[in-house]
This record gives C-alpha cells, structure tokens and sequence, in this order.
C-alpha cells in the first residue's frame, strides 16, 4: 500500500464540495491504492455543517480514507498538502458587479496562496474551482512564489465535458467516441469551444455536423450551460462540476488517455498560441508521469483566432481588476 497523501477541499461543505469529498475519498480521483486524509477547509459559519459532512464520511467506511481533518485555520489546512481543490469562494449576489466579485474573492485566494507557500508540501498540486477560477489561480500562484508556478490550474473540464457531450447527442455517438475537444481561455462565457481538431469515431467533427450548427447552436450552449442548469434547477451544477474536478485531478495525476487529450486552464507563461504572458488560460492538454504538456501545432484560422483573442482580452482585463493581488505584498 502507498503511503496517504494529504487533499485539501476548501469550501467542503458546499454544493459542490458535497458532491466532491465523498468520490476522492473512495479513490476515484487518485486510484484504488492511494490512501488519502482529507484537510476540509470552511470559513467558522458552516462548521456545523461541515461536521455533518465528517460523520457521513466516517458513516461510508471507504478503506483509503485515513483521516479527516475539519478547520477554519489555513495553516492547518494546507499543512503537508499534496493536491488542493479550492472550491470555496464568495457567491455572486443579486446587484453584485462582476468586478466586486473578483475583488472580494481576490482576498480569498491571496490568503490561501501564501498558505499554501508557507505551508504544503513543495510539489502540491492545485485546482481552483471556486469563481472567477481562472483569476483566482492567477493570484492564488501570485502568492506561494516558492511552489513551481506550473503547479495552479484552474478547472475548465466541465466546460470541456459538456462540450463532447453535445457532439455525441448531436452526432449519435457514445460520448467516448468523441475526443481532441478543446475549449480555449477563460471559464465564463467568453471561452472558446472549439470543433476545430475534435474527431467523432476517427472522422473530424466538421464532416459531420454543419458550421452553422457549432455556431449558432454548439458554442452559445456549451458557454450558457451553467445559466441553463441554474435555470432549471434553482442551483448552480454541483455533481458535474465535482464530476469535472475528479476527472481534471486524475488525468493530471495518472494521465490523459493515449489517443485524446483534455482542457486544462495553466499558465500561459511561454506564450504558446500567442497568448499573451501571465495569465492562466486554458489549452488542450495531454498529461503523463504527473505532468502536462500543451498540444502544440494545430492550425488555428482567422476566426478562431478572433474568439481566442476575445477570451484572452477578458482575461487580461480581469487581471487588471487584480493587480493589486498579484504583488507579494498583500
Ligand atoms: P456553495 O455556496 O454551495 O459553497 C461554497 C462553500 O464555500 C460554502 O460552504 C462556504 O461556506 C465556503 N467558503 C466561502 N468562503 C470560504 C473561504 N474563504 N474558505 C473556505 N471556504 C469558504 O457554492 P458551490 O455551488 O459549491 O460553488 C463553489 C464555487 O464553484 C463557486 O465560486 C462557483 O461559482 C464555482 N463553480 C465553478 C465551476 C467551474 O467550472 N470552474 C463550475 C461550477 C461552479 O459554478
């Protein structure tokens, strides 16, 4: 048997972290012979909850769980950390700025950066979930200079996983016939689905469904999916949402499978794609021996290229709104 590894979850006993806790601690994200402790990370108010969540924990008696450890203190909760899943973030209220949201969580990920500096193990991984994803990775790097800067990503597997799943209803093939999908950029609704590289059964995704359909129908719904589902069901996604957090973890830890790759949001810092510099931007990915590695060379025309650049001066200006956060200082 290996020996556990620490997995911290921020926001634990929320929507998502609901759905999350229960399938790592089974070994779905890390495999069936990796022994885990959870670190449960919530803010004092939904302590109680929280506890609730421990007890049903204990109440599975999933063999790979070793310990669980329930806090408020970030100092415990990042201590000896080998992956961190931070979900928990400030919802959006009704009247609420896009730009406040980002400060306010700004606040948030800063703190948990320079936790995780002072206090994870030095080859942690991160996934941040908890919105506007792809910024608050930004700053949650920003703020642990000391751990390898390749080492925060932000989760778009969702958006990614919606993506092939539309292909196979629209094409009538299993969902596992779908592959080289990427969705490009930021996680909101400026990102960039795109069918472009992406193969059905072997045959390319354009020889069997129309322009018109990915550009009237495939993209809008992909980017507008978390809308449809608050929409419908009163709640934003939580089970496909920790559904994407597994997949994204496990792909990154065990590796994609070798005919596919998947999308990742990382740091754009070598400019692949000419994405500008210092930001955390979503590419296909494929990922072996714990590391990933972007998918180089494919053809990006015009158009594409105007809807990478879209999702990039978002992002961009989204960094402006956090530059006080990007600075040690803070
Ligand atoms: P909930 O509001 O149900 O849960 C959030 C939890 O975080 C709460 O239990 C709260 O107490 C806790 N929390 C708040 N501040 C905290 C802090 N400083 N430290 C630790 N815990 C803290 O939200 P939920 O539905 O679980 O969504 C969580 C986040 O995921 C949101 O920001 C949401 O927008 C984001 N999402 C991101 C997705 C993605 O693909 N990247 C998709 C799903 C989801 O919308």
């Amino acid at each position: 048997m290996k020996s556990p590894v620490h997995i911290t979850v921020t926001g634990a006993a929320g929507n998502i972290g609901y759905a999350l806790v229960f399938r790592i601690a089974s070994g779905q994200m890390l495999g069936k012979d990796q022994p885990v402790i959870l670190r449960l990370l919530e803010i004092p108010q939904s302590a109680a909850a929280l506890s609730g969540i421990a007890m049903e924990l204990e109440d599975c008696a999933f063999p790979l769980l070793q310990d669980i450890v329930l806090t408020d203190d970030l100092s415990v909760g990042f201590h000896d950390s080998n992956y961190a899943i931070l979900v928990g973030a400030k919802p959006r209220t009704k009247d609420m700025q896009r730009s406040d949201l980002i400060a306010d969580n700004a606040k948030i990920f800063a703190a948990q950066g320079r936790a995780i500096n002072e206090h994870a193990a030095r080859d942690i991984r991160v996934l941040v979930v908890g919105n506007p994803a792809n910024s608050n990775a930004l700053i949650t790097a920003a703020n642990a200079p000391n751990i390898n800067r390749q080492h925060f990503t932000a989760m778009m597997r969702l958006d990614h996983n919606r993506a092939k799943t539309q292909v196979a209803l629209k094409t009538r093939h299993p969902v596992a016939d779908v592959k080289h999908m990427t969705v490009w950029g930021n996680h909101s609704s400026t990102q960039f689905p795109d069918l472009g590289h992406c193969l059905v059964g072997g045959t390319p995704a354009f020889d069997l469904v129309s322009r018109d359909w990915a550009e009237d129908y495939f993209i809008p719904a992909v980017q507008h999916r978390g809308t449809a589902i608050i929409e419908a069901r009163g709640a934003s996604s939580a089970a496909s949402a920790a559904n994407a957090a597994i997949d994204h973890m496990r792909d990154w830890v065990l590796g994609t499978k070798e005919d596919d790759w998947t999308s990742m949001a990382i740091p754009s810092d070598e400019g692949h794609y000419g994405v500008k510099e210092g930001l955390i931007f979503s590419y296909p990915v494929t990922c072996s021996n714990g590391q990933y590695h972007i998918v180089t060379g494919l053809e990006v025309d015009d158009d594409m290229q105007n809807k990478m650049n879209t999702t990039e001066q978002e992002l961009s200006q989204e960094r402006d709104i956090i530059s006080d956060f990007l600075k040690l200082s803070n």
